[in-house]
């Protein structure tokens, strides 16, 4: 049987190898023939021959890109990473620094960690789509408030997001998709990613006056003007507070004007909270801009970000609310939600979610957190005040009046691209070009020197 069946298998394969060998004939000519052909049309074009680099080719397949240029912002970074002066200093990121200059990790978030740590019934599971249900609650609570009505009324979509950005990003994808209105209208100047944010998450970008370089304030009537010129139902994108990078805010009483109008005119409030209790060192006086909006019943979007309060940058944590005017609303909202995350990244990570929701759920971690938080809020007013006095004992012209006059992370100084890169060059102090400092990278020691650095580009290119 075995002599049989192998005999026969041995014809079958000769037969085969002679169909195969037919087949690898007929294909080798026809792709000959097709090269022939493409490279005539190519030679007829272009007037030479040009192969398509494919993977096996010698020549890349991505051979054709540019060097792209690095971010505004991080680039700086990477600058400052450069450098090997002693005395460099990095005050372009927003991002804390001790007195020390070092990072800082918060002793709740040590806390919660070992908390997390101990709990061995804790697995690394895959979480929902939408994220851990107890920070999702907990999320919405500190954005909104104790006893928030659209809370208990179950109005409120919130979705744990990849922070600050990726909420914003999942905000824009969901408003492209289902959102009559695809205009979103973004503050002059704001943090240089909302652009690309809202533009490849599907929205057409349009601006709004903000600042006013004349009087280092707010442009109120401007702002107005230009909301109340926007297409009903336009989407318009607030920074909850610290308005990164001028640290200009409206007051109470502008926030309400523009409350009204924006109510008035239907258009739909989207909420960047990146640095809730980072402005003021309060988690509700921060909450203001967003606590007045929800209080009125209508609809809006919030994104909020946990890297600044909690010190939690590199985890990526952060939520989407979506406030809605029904629960019913709010539950379809939800549902639809989960198809934007789905695709883009399945689901959430566990870990940074898991420490903001163990301190926002211990009553005394969470107390430790806002003295914590209080104390970084502080810190950075204490530099602003000491930036401003040793520009006032240098005598450096000008009115430096806004920088303690200027609110959260960021002194928008005024400064020019060219007395920046004087700075930078001459001085090793980094920072991004339209003259913005990270108040919370300095330090009383470091003071001096920017002051010097500041002095000298006035005097010089003033
Ligand atoms: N929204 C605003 C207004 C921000 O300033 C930032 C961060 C974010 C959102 C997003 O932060 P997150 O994704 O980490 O939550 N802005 C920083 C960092 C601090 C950056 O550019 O990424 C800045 O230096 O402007």
């Amino acid at each position: 049987m075995m002599g049989k069946n192998s005999s026969a298998c041995s014809f079958e394969e000769k037969e085969s190898d002679k169909s195969l060998s037919v087949a690898g004939r007929r294909i080798g000519s026809l792709v000959r023939q097709l090269a022939a052909t493409s490279m005539e049309g190519q030679a007829d074009r272009d007037g030479d021959l040009r192969f398509q680099p494919t993977a096996g080719s010698a020549v890349s397949a991505f051979q054709h890109l540019e060097q792209a240029p690095e971010d505004p912002i991080l680039g700086v970074t990477v600058a400052y990473n450069k450098d090997p002066s002693p005395v460099k200093l990095n005050l372009g990121v927003g991002a804390y620094r001790t007195e020390e200059g070092k990072p800082l990790v918060l002793d709740v978030v040590r806390q919660a960690e070992e908390l997390l740590i101990q709990d061995r019934s804790r697995y690394k599971e895959y979480i929902p789509i939408a994220g851990l249900v107890e920070f999702n609650k907990l999320s919405a609570k500190l954005i909104l408030g104790d006893g928030s009505p659209a809370i208990g009324e179950k109005r409120v979509a919130t979705a744990q997001c990849l922070t600050g950005t990726g909420s914003l990003r999942v905000g824009a994808e969901f408003l492209s998709k289902h959102y009559s209105q695809h205009i979103i209208y973004i503050p002059v100047p704001t943090w240089g990613n909302h652009p690309k944010i809202f533009n490849l998450g599907g929205l057409s970008v349009k601006t709004y006056r903000y600042y006013d370089p004349r009087t280092s304030g707010l442009d109120y009537e401007g702002m107005l003007e230009d909301l109340h010129a926007a297409p009903p139902g336009a989407i318009v994108l607030l920074h909850a507070c610290a308005h990164n990078p001028t640290g200009v805010d409206p007051t109470q009483d502008q926030w309400e004007g523009i409350r009204q109008l924006i109510r008035l005119k239907g258009l739909l409030p989207f909420f960047d909270s990146a640095y809730q209790g980072f402005a003021s060192g309060s988690l509700d006086a921060d909450a203001y801009s967003v606590r007045l909006f929800v209080g009125d019943g209508g609809e809006c979007l919030i994104a909020q970000s946990f890297a600044k309060n909690m010190g939690l940058y590199g985890e990526r944590v952060g939520a989407l609310s979506i406030v809605c005017r029904s629960a019913t609303v709010a539950t379809r909202v939800e549902s639809q939600l989960k198809l934007v995350i789905r695709p883009m990244y399945s689901s959430p990570p566990i870990h940074g979610a898991s420490i903001v929701a163990t301190i926002l759920s211990d009553r005394n971690l969470y107390y430790n957190w806002t003295v914590e938080l209080k104390n970084m809020a502080d810190r950075i007013i204490s530099m602003r005040h000491q930036l401003y006095d040793a520009l006032k004992a240098r005598g450096t012209p000008g009115d430096w009046s806004h920088i303690i006059k200027q609110i959260g992370m960021f002194t928008f100084t005024g400064l020019n691209k060219d007395q920046v890169s004087f700075m930078t060059a001459e001085y090793h102090i980094y920072l991004t070009s339209d003259g913005r400092i990270s108040m919370a990278g300095l330090s009383s020691k470091t003071v001096p020197h920017l002051a010097d650095a500041i002095h000298a580009a006035v005097l010089r290119l003033g």
